[in-house]
């Protein structure tokens, strides 16, 4: 039986249980963002560092991928963005005193919480074979170990390269060429957990996997939807958007299985009156669908619109775009025809009514905007259910219009900037080739391991080397212990990293950490101070300028690191001028810019503060899909089976992390304070099991391979769906097998992993 990971503190002494609340950011917000920074950074920091973020000759905030608007405020940061940065613009310091003082065991045994604490790293260590602690080592003489070990193997796909998404464009593009110059294409990255299914969706749909909306695009719309996802915490500032929308008359329709605050009421804390008065009134209307539910509700939403247009024709639908552009209405239309409504009530728990209202909504509106999140994206269903989402659009003609379209809301701030520089382990051919003609080399072809297949690479010894471009793999990616066992199990590990966390426990044989600057810092190299560059949600894409000095003058720039690697690798070595990569960014871009499309004339277009905006095919109605149209999908209505007497479970972030990174323990919008130990659930699904809430259990999932148990959660009685528990991640990761994943994207089925509540004997 697996059990919890070991660090865990599994007692919440001081856990505090309030209402919660139905508004987001005002003047609280505020506080708590300044309250964090100066503990962090000091006054004098903060000052220096806050009225830079995302402002156009600033940097670009690592919280999010929310886009920045083109008439910025003077503080155009939201409490989160403020969080991220203090987090990583810290004054605290780990320097090599630290591992003497604390092994590789006394480290295991600490919170994500306590390691993340403990300040920037500001040092390369290695633990070396055989020993229990990790020491200083020379840069010189890390990269040497590290490309020892590279030349060493027998086959390059052995070796496994990750990267999270807050990597520059520039940082991402060597580093993909280095990987590829090496050999191999094991490229996984955080999207495959993250919005994977989303690109999946829409590249088969609409000919691109990116969002087709811009910033502009919602404040214009008439009707937005946002379907699993938690703005209020996750992207703050896109709640400015909403309200602006609102206030040019949109209507805003939240569908989640959790009351959200901040999609319930907004004070927005850039205006003085905003934040401190009853705020604007978000959400019109809120379904509070079951988990996993999503499919059913679009596919009913596009039966009933085509219903309301056979009851009126040329009312609903657009007929010409229809006919101009798109493929397969046909067979889609007699799909749903057959739709069953006692499975449509049951899969998403709503009412007939409730669905009709939101049909009623979409018939009237003409510039129809869908967002979604994790909600969507992490279940085993998620790209039939985003296609889904895709066919409700197209039957209005929402894509390509003003004011409407689809809009995946990014996680890491350069998430889509990283997969657009080619991380990902299956780049389409014309990628290839046109970086083979560029470098004068054969790029390997085949696929690499994604996340999950590199865990069972690892698991089965066909890889023996890990190293991450950042990220918290360990703990980021699912079934804790198998993946803990598959780090321990290589030869090597090499995390690049700018603060500690559970991936520098645990590790191979010899494992080196090696130490980076941030987006916030200055990055000085022999040309003179480099900018670098991100692309946000929007596909927008802009240069960021760090304006702090270096936590410590022993760090390197993520590209530096990867040029002084390249180098010592013979194969690698070859194929570019990486001394000029290093030297001098532009350089870097200049090769982007003929190996990437859309990014002719790189550098000039990035002396704009405001950047560029990436083509898009469906903005403009072409369609790179093999139909050469916009793709109806047909698609089986499926949703989570539950068997009775268990709920099914969604992992997700409270307000006080990023990702696994914790900040602190409250989750001040759903009321909890001091403790994560916490298993939402509805009122009646308590008493029907005959527990209480303020009552612990352990959380159980049932797998052929045995069960697997998250220890001690406090019950909290809470608004939810019926049926339906949330708790936070990663102490769930141990919950969810590697192989329970969306069928087409390979996406975890983070929300919806059914469980048991079984009390503590
Ligand atoms: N402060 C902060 N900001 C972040 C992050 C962070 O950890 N902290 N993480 C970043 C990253 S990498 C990402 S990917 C994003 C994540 O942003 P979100 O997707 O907002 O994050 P989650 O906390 O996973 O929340 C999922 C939301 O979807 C709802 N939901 C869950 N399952 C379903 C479902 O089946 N149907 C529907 N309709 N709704 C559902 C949940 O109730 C919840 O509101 O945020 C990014 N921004
Ligand atoms: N159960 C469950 N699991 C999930 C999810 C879920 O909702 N539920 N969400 C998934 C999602 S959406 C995502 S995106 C992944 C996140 O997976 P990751 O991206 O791997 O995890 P993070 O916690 O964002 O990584 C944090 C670490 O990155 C390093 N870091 C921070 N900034 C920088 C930098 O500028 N450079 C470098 N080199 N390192 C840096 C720091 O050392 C920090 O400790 O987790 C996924 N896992
Ligand atoms: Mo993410």
């Amino acid at each position: 039986m697996a059990k919890d990971a070991p660090q865990q503190d599994f007692t919440d002494d001081e856990l505090e249980i309030h209402g919660r609340k139905d508004w987001a950011a005002g003047v609280p917000g505020v506080y708590h963002a300044l309250k964090m920074s100066y503990e962090q950074m000091g006054a004098v920091r903060t000052l220096r560092t806050l009225p830079r973020l995302n402002q156009k000759h600033g940097f670009d905030c690592s919280g999010c991928a929310w886009p920045d608007p083109d008439h910025r405020s003077p503080a155009e940061f939201c409490e989160n963005g403020a969080k991220a940065v203090a987090e990583e613009a810290t004054l605290r310091r780990i320097g090599p005193d630290f591992f003497e003082e604390h092994d590789l065991d006394d480290l295991a045994t600490r919170s994500d919480w306590w390691l993340g604490q403990q300040g920037r790293l500001t040092h390369p260590v290695v633990k070396r074979a055989g020993s229990s602690r990790y020491e200083p080592i020379s840069w010189d003489d890390a990269l040497g170990l590290v490309a020892e070990q590279l030349v060493s193997m027998p086959d390059p796909d052995e070796a496994i390269f990750y990267t999270s998404g807050r990597t520059s464009n520039e940082a991402a593009f060597v580093y993909q060429l280095l990987v590829r110059a090496y050999g191999t294409n094991n490229l996984p990255d955080c999207s495959n957990m993250c919005h994977e299914a989303s690109g999946a969706a829409l590249g088969d749909t609409i000919g691109l996997g990116k969002g087709t909306v811009l910033l502009e695009d919602l404040h214009d719309a008439e009707l937005i939807i946002i379907a699993g996802q938690n703005p209020g915490t996750n992207h703050p500032r896109m709640l400015s958007a909403l309200e602006k929308a609102k206030n040019t008359g949109a209507a805003i329709v939240a569908v989640n299985p959790l009351p959200e605050a901040g999609l319930q009421r907004f004070k927005n804390p850039q205006n003085p009156i905003g934040a401190v008065g009853s705020g604007t009134e978000l959400a019109d209307d809120f379904l509070q669908i079951r988990l996993g539910g999503d499919m059913a509700l679009f596919q009913a939403l596009g039966a009933l619109l085509l219903e309301r247009e056979a009851a009126a024709p040329g009312t609903v639908l657009d007929h010409d775009f229809l006919a101009e552009h798109t493929d397969g209405v046909d067979a889609y239309r007699e799909h749903v025809a057959d739709l069953d409504w006692d499975e449509v009530l049951t899969a998403t728990g709503l009412t007939r009514e409730q669905i009709e209202g939101l049909a009623d909504r979409l018939a009237r509106s003409r510039r129809t905007i869908v967002c979604w999140a994790m909600g969507l994206t992490q279940h085993e269903h998620s790209v039939a259910m985003l296609t889904e989402v895709v066919n409700v659009l197209l039957l209005q003609g929402n894509v390509g219009r003003d004011g409407a379209g689809l809009c995946p809301v990014r996680g890491h701030s350069n998430v889509q900037g990283d997969r657009t520089m080619g991380i990902w382990e299956q780049m389409p051919d014309d990628f290839h080739d046109r970086l083979d003609a560029e470098f004068s080399f054969s790029s390997p072809r085949e696929h690499g391991y994604d996340t999950a297949a590199a865990v069972e690479a690892m698991r089965d010894g066909r890889a023996s080397f890990f190293m991450g471009m950042g990220g918290n793999f360990v703990k980021a990616a699912p079934d804790t212990d198998v993946t803990e066992a598959a780090l321990r199990s290589c030869t090597m590990t090499v995390q690049v990293s700018t603060k500690l966390n559970r991936s520098h426990a645990i590790t191979g044989e010899t494992a080196l950490i090696l130490p980076v600057l941030v987006r916030s810092e200055r990055d000085q190299q022999a040309s003179g101070p480099q900018r670098v560059t991100v692309e946000d949600s929007m596909s927008a894409v802009h240069a960021s300028h760090g304006p702090l000095p270096p936590a410590s003058p022993h760090l390197l720039s993520e590209v530096a690191v990867v040029s002084r690697l390249a180098r010592r690798l013979e194969r690698v070595a070859a194929v570019a001028d990486w001394q000029a990569f290093e030297d001098d960014y532009r350089t870097i871009r200049d090769s982007v810019s003929r190996v990437v499309p859309g990014f002719e004339d790189y550098e000039a277009k990035i002396n704009d503060p405001g950047g560029f905006v990436l083509p898009h095919g469906a903005r403009t109605r072409r369609w790179d899909t093999e139909s050469g149209k916009a793709q109806f999908s047909t698609n089986v209505l499926t949703y989570p089976q539950v068997p009775k007497g268990r709920l099914l479970l969604q992992t997700l972030r409270s307000h006080d992390q990023f990702n696994t990174t914790i900040y602190g323990l409250d989750d001040r919008y759903r009321g909890i304070e001091n403790g994560r130990r916490v298993v939402f659930v509805h009122p009646d699904d308590i008493a029907e099991r005959g527990l209480a809430d303020g009552q612990h259990v352990d959380l159980v999932s049932h797998w052929e391979d045995g069960e697997r148990v998250a220890q001690e959660f406090r019950i909290v009685s809470y608004d939810t769906a019926r049926g339906c528990a949330a708790a936070y991640y990663p102490e769930t990761n141990v919950l969810v097998p590697l192989g329970q994943r969306s069928k087409r994207s390979g996406t975890r089925a983070s929300k919806s992993v059914v469980v048991e509540l079984r009390t503590r004997g």
